[in-house]
């Protein structure tokens, strides 16, 4: 190893091991790995003097492959890092660290056009390595410090949570659910952001029991899908839905409803016959209920997506994309598809204010859902900022925690009733 690679400071070492005798708080670890030699000792030098342990200072990927190779050598827990390195870069870190369960966080310093570090950053997500700053150069060392050490994280290396198992779903515990009529829809209300009405619900699958939520609601559809139940249980919540919508219209409240079903289902006749059959036992126009389908699904054979995605519609239900923007859409398929609605993904969503490219990415989605003819939804609008972005960037409707969070049916029925003129004060 070069001598000047790695920088363990003798002191360094024995006033730790003097210390490790105290039940002191511990200490932030930080290797710093940055080309140029004077940065990094600058940078270093103030990390010690904010009171971190500096392990190692290297200059190249090299140098910290070298680290990784030393017999039960501990990681640190934030790794310092620029980005481009004379035989490497950090990419190249990431993705060999991604696989410890121990990866220390990284932290960023770099004079790298702001994509590359947007990349860089992105990567680290990707990764799911953890993230404990960026400062682009220049900077002064005492700055980067004192970012660094703002961390909370910084004691800890990155360790994967301990997550107990959770044992897979039987056949018999499904059918159970769906027996005891434990599966029910929740309800979330949309809003009309021209009148402020709500205009309808999106029925979201739960597990609940009189002592709380069962099952999430991922593992539930998962498991559904398994052992071939999905279309069971999902004409189940529509037969809950539909006797909700039906109940706000005697009531004189004009709310629609929508189910999430899967592609699978779609394909099934029996199961779209089924559907028409649970609306007309309780009278309802179909084109309160709306079908949401994902983009995943509905990026899959034209042919078949065509097939039964016309026929829902035949039927006289309305079509919805649903989680729009984070799978493949073709634009000649998705205007080929006879969708009334668009639902654009919450990731779009959130932080919207802070971010003009997913401004950008949400008013082209508003044009696009126009121009073909959809209402368009903003899902999971949580604050009055994100609710100012969606309106100007043309969307029609919204639906999110700002508005209200998704409610067992009865309870959204009275949530309703108590809006003055279905109209939601926002
Ligand atoms: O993919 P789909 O849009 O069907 O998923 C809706 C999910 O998103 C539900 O589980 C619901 O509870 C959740 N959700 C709805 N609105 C919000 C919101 O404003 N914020 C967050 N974080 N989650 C939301
Ligand atoms: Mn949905």
């Amino acid at each position: 190893m070069h001598s000047d690679a790695v920088m363990l400071g003798a002191a360094e070492a024995a006033q730790a091991a003097a210390m490790a005798e105290l039940p002191a708080a511990p200490r932030c670890t930080v290797w710093v790995a940055v080309p140029e030699p004077e940065l990094a000792e600058a940078i270093a030098q103030a990390l010690r003097q904010a009171g971190a342990r500096v392990d190692a200072v290297v200059h190249d990927v090299l140098g910290i492959k070298r680290l990784l190779m030393q017999p039960r050598c501990p990681l640190p827990s934030v790794l310092l890092t620029g980005l481009r390195f004379p035989d490497g870069d950090a990419f190249q870190l990431m993705r060999l660290l991604a696989r410890r369960a121990d990866a220390p966080a990284f932290f960023v310093v770099s004079r790298q056009q702001r994509a590359v570090i947007k990349a860089a950053t992105t990567l680290a997500s990707v990764c799911g390595l953890a993230l404990a700053g960026v400062i682009e150069l220049p900077a002064q060392p005492e700055a980067i410090a004192r970012d660094l050490l703002a961390y909370p994280g910084r004691h800890a290396p990155a360790v994967a949570p301990a997550t107990a198992p959770q044992p897979e779903l039987e056949r018999h515990e499904l059918l159970a659910l769906l027996d005891r009529d434990v599966l029910q829809p929740w309800m979330q209300p949309k809003l009309r952001l021209a009148t402020g009405e709500i205009i309808g619900f999106e029925a979201l699958m739960r597990a609940h029991d009189a002592d709380g939520v069962v099952v999430m609601p991922d593992r539930l559809v998962a498991a559904l899908q398994r052992h071939q139940l999905l279309d069971q249980a999902t004409l189940h919540m529509a037969r809950r839905t539909v006797e909700f919508v039906a109940t706000c219209l005697q009531e004189g409240m004009a709310v629609s409803a929508s189910i999430n079903v899967s592609m699978q289902s779609l394909s099934n006749v029996a199961f779209c016959q089924e559907l028409a059959a649970a609306v007309d036992h309780v009278q309802l126009d179909p084109s309160w209920i709306t079908i949401e389908i994902t983009e995943t699904d509905a990026m899959a054979d034209l042919a078949s997506v065509i097939e039964n995605t016309g026929r829902i519609r035949m039927l006289g239900f309305n079509l919805a994309i649903d989680d729009f923007g984070t799978a493949y859409s073709s634009f000649f398929q998705l205007s080929r598809i006879p969708f009334s609605e668009l639902k654009i993904e919450r990731a779009f969503i959130t932080s919207l204010g802070e971010d003009r490219g997913k401004q950008g990415i949400v008013k082209a989605c508003a044009m696009l859902g126009a121009s073909l003819g959809m209402h368009v939804v903003a899902e999971g609008v949580e604050t009055a900022e994100e609710l100012a972005q969606v309106r100007a960037a043309g969307c029609t409707e919204v639906q999110g925690y700002l508005v209200s969070r998704p409610m067992p049916a009865p309870q959204a029925l009275d949530w309703l009733r108590a809006l003055p003129e279905q109209r939601f004060p926002l």
